[in-house]
């Protein structure tokens, strides 16, 4: 790294957190030689906010630097989330600071160290505006982002580089300040208060014709554990709709740069390959639990198989998801996007099964088989959407002809 100087500022959004382990990654950044503050933004002064702001006057003495703590900002017209978090924290940035990078970091991080910082710093040193980081995940993790959010990205958008982004809702970015006033100029963006704000940015980003590298951390992201999949409901939902809402937006990447690390897969450490995501007996229930009437009728929105292979799930006996293969899915997806109505429950509640079942489809028959094969799997059928929607014009022009 050419330059030493403190340019730039951290931020962590956080909502009742660990605070010892947050604690710890504030101290990590604060000792970094590039940050010069770190900005902290809570949900609310909840038991972690308080052990932060009784740690705040020793951190700053300790490491000479000042730490922020601030409660984040209704910005947005969604749910007040992580979105209105990391938008108050720009604001700040802008308004109160005069540096020239902000970086996000999850509050929650266990592996978290200066490298992080390093690696994107640098990235920015040259032409990037933008750096974000990709990690090895363990093989049943990251399922939003695989089934929703890149399947969503190849599915709307197959002629950019957005299916290929590794990680479009990791919480780790860095980016240029000019880049932060585009942001908190951008009222499409300040809308997404919810989880829909790492794929607003990423969008945005887009539009902005921001160069953009992502750079692979190979110790890998280790965070506060999900117990069932219910904890990600909320998230599914919220990532899905922002997909939804502007799958008629047209984006062209074409001219932007566009770079990332090379993943070598045997390198991912064995305790991530074999890691468990969430807990796989309890989410199995799920899927047969909570069923309305209206959400069975939603059914017959699908094509036979989907409805019918969703309505045996819910009788007794063994659960059989091998129907919601990738290739499934992706009439799945076609259905969702058409009539999913974010206003309704029964919507919602749908969605989250059917999730659940690509969700334990994927745990049982391709990461059972190992690392490779899960990935493989999950690379695949982004490609396959991404295939079949650049065919999907093409056949239907010629069966028009
Ligand atoms: N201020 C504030 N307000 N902070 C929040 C809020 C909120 O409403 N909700 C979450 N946070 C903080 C949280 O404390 C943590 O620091 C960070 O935001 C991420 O939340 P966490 O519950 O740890 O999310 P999770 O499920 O680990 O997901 C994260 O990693 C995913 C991934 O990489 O797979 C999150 O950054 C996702 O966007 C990402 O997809
Ligand atoms: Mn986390």
């Amino acid at each position: 790294m050419g330059k030493t100087h403190p340019e730039s500022v951290v931020c962590f959004p956080f909502k009742n957190e660990d605070a010892k382990v947050f604690i710890k990654n504030i101290k990590e950044a604060l000792e970094h030689p590039r940050v010069a503050e770190v900005i902290c933004v809570g949900y609310e002064k909840d038991e972690c906010y308080k052990a932060v702001e009784s740690a705040v006057p020793f951190l700053q003495k300790e490491k000479g630097k000042r730490v922020h703590l601030i409660l984040q900002k209704k910005l947005g017209e969604k749910r007040s989330g992580k979105g209105d978090a990391m938008n108050t924290a720009l604001t700040f940035f802008i308004n109160q600071t005069p540096y020239g990078r902000i970086h996000f970091y999850d509050a929650d991080i266990v592996t978290f160290n200066r490298e992080w910082i390093t690696k994107t710093e640098e990235k920015l040193d040259q032409n990037f505006q933008v750096a974000r980081c990709s990690f090895p995940k363990a093989p049943t993790d990251g399922m939003i982002t695989w089934n929703i959010t890149r399947c969503g990205f190849a599915y709307n958008w197959p002629e950019t580089f957005l299916p290929e982004i590794e990680q479009p809702l990791g919480g780790e970015l860095a980016f240029r300040r000019e880049i932060a006033q585009e942001l908190i100029k951008d009222r499409w963006v300040l809308k997404y208060s919810d989880w829909g704000i790492d794929t607003a940015y990423m969008l945005a980003f887009c539009q902005y014709k921001a160069p953009i590298y992502e750079v692979y951390i190979r110790n890998g992201k280790l965070h506060k554990l999900y117990g069932q999949l219910t904890d990600l409901y909320t998230m599914l939902v919220e990532c899905f709709t922002i997909i939804q809402e502007n799958q008629s937006v047209k984006i062209d990447t074409n001219g932007i740069l566009y770079h990332k690390d090379s993943i070598d897969i045997a390198s991912v450490p064995q305790e991530i390959q074999h890691k468990k995501a969430f807990d796989v007996e309890g989410t199995v229930s799920l899927l047969r639990e909570n069923w309305s009437p209206q959400e069975k009728e939603l059914l017959d929105t699908f094509p036979a198989k989907i409805r019918e292979g969703m309505l045996a799930l819910q009788k007794s006996g063994t659960v059989d998801v091998r129907f919601m293969d990738p290739e499934t899915w992706y009439e799945v997806y076609g259905v969702l996007l058409r009539y999913f109505d974010q206003k309704s429950l029964i919507w919602s509640d749908l969605l989250f099964h059917l999730w659940v079942a690509r969700v334990l489809n994927h745990t049982f028959y391709f990461a059972s088989k190992g690392f490779r094969q899960a990935m493989e799997s999950l690379y695949r059928m982004v490609t396959s959407f991404e295939h079949r929607r650049r065919k999907g014009p093409l056949i239907r022009g010629q069966i028009a002809a």
